[in-house]
């Protein structure tokens, strides 16, 4: 049977556009809340099936969305390399940064794909669930971050503003970096692969730091290695869709679309929806691009965002989305609002 996410993400309007978002389960969910205090640390929960599963079925439970995101985190890929990681309540992800060339040995694809197997498992446990419990459009979709975006967390070791340690080595040492570059994408390529033999519908990109560089090293950071994913997942599963979210690239962003051969785009809440629908819409399905501070705000100004997002997009390939992930303090009301005025929107 055909879900409506996957019709939309190969390119198929619908009537009713198909809904979900980037961080629908989280801290914002009381029921995310209990369970993530009955576990000790973050990635604790990441790699305990039962748990990750449930908690990747809580938004679906909820509010009925029609894709369900693979709970789990970008940070597990350079942990599965031998990198260490953590994350730290209230401060987010730490890691062991790589400071020289040498540290690359520290990386390793040895244990890579043992390391990873209990997220699979959360993937073979979620489909399950999904399927017992009747939710029989609800697509579910895996993701990995891109080389770049892991590459800005495995130099600078944790959340910057700017992450000029990782720009200034890909300034300095190209090669270097080159090598780092083509050891993600080789990993992450098996990853996703993984993740689809496993049971995931679609896959998702995430490049939340693709906005950071200017033309020529978006080319080569961003577009080519997005290019050899691509390449890397369709050679084993041409028919899953892939969803590239380079955020805050702005009119790099068109070059992307050109060339990146990713099947759908999501947009970043800068871009305006009556221009993507001219621009990116006649290239490729869309996703978008709700600002997630809008949702946080909920009422009217929430109301004529998602009317001026559905007018412009939702009659062509468009799947409701955030701009970005949802922010913790967002009241599960406002989410219930949201998906009650898409499946009313004619
Ligand atoms: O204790 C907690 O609950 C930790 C908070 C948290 C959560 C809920 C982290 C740490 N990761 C996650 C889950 C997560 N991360 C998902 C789950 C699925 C869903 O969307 O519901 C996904 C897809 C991610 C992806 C992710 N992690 C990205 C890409 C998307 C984005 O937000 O830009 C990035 C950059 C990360 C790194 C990361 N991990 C955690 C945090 C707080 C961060 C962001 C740090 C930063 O802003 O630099």
């Amino acid at each position: 049977m055909t879900k409506t996410l996957i019709d939309a993400l190969k390119g198929k309007p619908q009537k009713t556009p198909p809904v979900w978002l980037m961080r629908q389960a989280g801290r914002y969910l009381p029921e995310y809340r209990d369970l993530r205090a009955s576990t000790g640390g973050f990635l604790d929960l990441v790699y305990n099936p039962d748990k990750a599963s449930e908690v990747t079925m809580q938004p679906v439970r909820r509010f009925g969305m029609d894709g369900a995101i693979l709970f789990s985190d970008i940070l597990v890929v350079p942990h599965a390399l031998g990198q260490q990681v953590e994350v730290l309540e209230g401060e987010g992800p730490k890691l062991d940064p790589l400071q020289t060339p040498e540290d690359f040995k520290r990386l390793s694809q040895l244990k890579f794909q043992d390391h990873l197997k209990p997220i699979l498992e959360t993937i073979r446990q979620t489909k399950s669930k999904l399927q017992h419990e009747g939710f029989d459009n609800t697509a579910l979709i895996g993701f990995s971050g891109s080389p770049w975006t892991l590459a800005c967390y495995m130099i600078d070791g944790g959340s910057s503003r700017d992450f000029v340690k990782t720009k200034l080595w890909a300034y300095n040492d190209p090669n270097s970096f080159a090598d780092l570059m083509d050891l993600l994408c080789e990993a992450i390529i098996q990853y996703l692969n993984d993740q689809i033999d496993a049971g995931v519908e679609a896959v998702q990109l995430f490049d939340s730091w693709a906005g950071l560089l200017d033309h020529n090293m978006f080319n080569r950071w961003v577009i080519k290695p997005t290019r050899k994913i691509v390449e890397g997942v369709r050679e084993y599963h041409p028919d899953v869709p892939i969803i590239g979210f380079p955020r805050n690239a702005g009119r790099l962003a068109l070059d992307y679309a050109q060339s990146s051969k990713v099947s759908a785009l999501s947009l970043d809440s800068q871009t305006a929806p009556k221009w993507a629908a001219s621009v990116y819409q006649n290239l490729m399905p869309v996703q978008g691009n709700l600002d997630p501070v809008c949702l946080l705000a909920g009422g009217l100004a929430m109301q004529s965002a998602v009317e001026d997002i559905l007018v412009h997009l939702g009659k062509g390939p468009f799947v409701f989305n955030l701009g970005h992930g949802v922010i913790k303090e967002t009241p599960a009301a406002h989410v219930e609002e949201l998906v009650a005025m898409i499946r009313d929107w004619k």
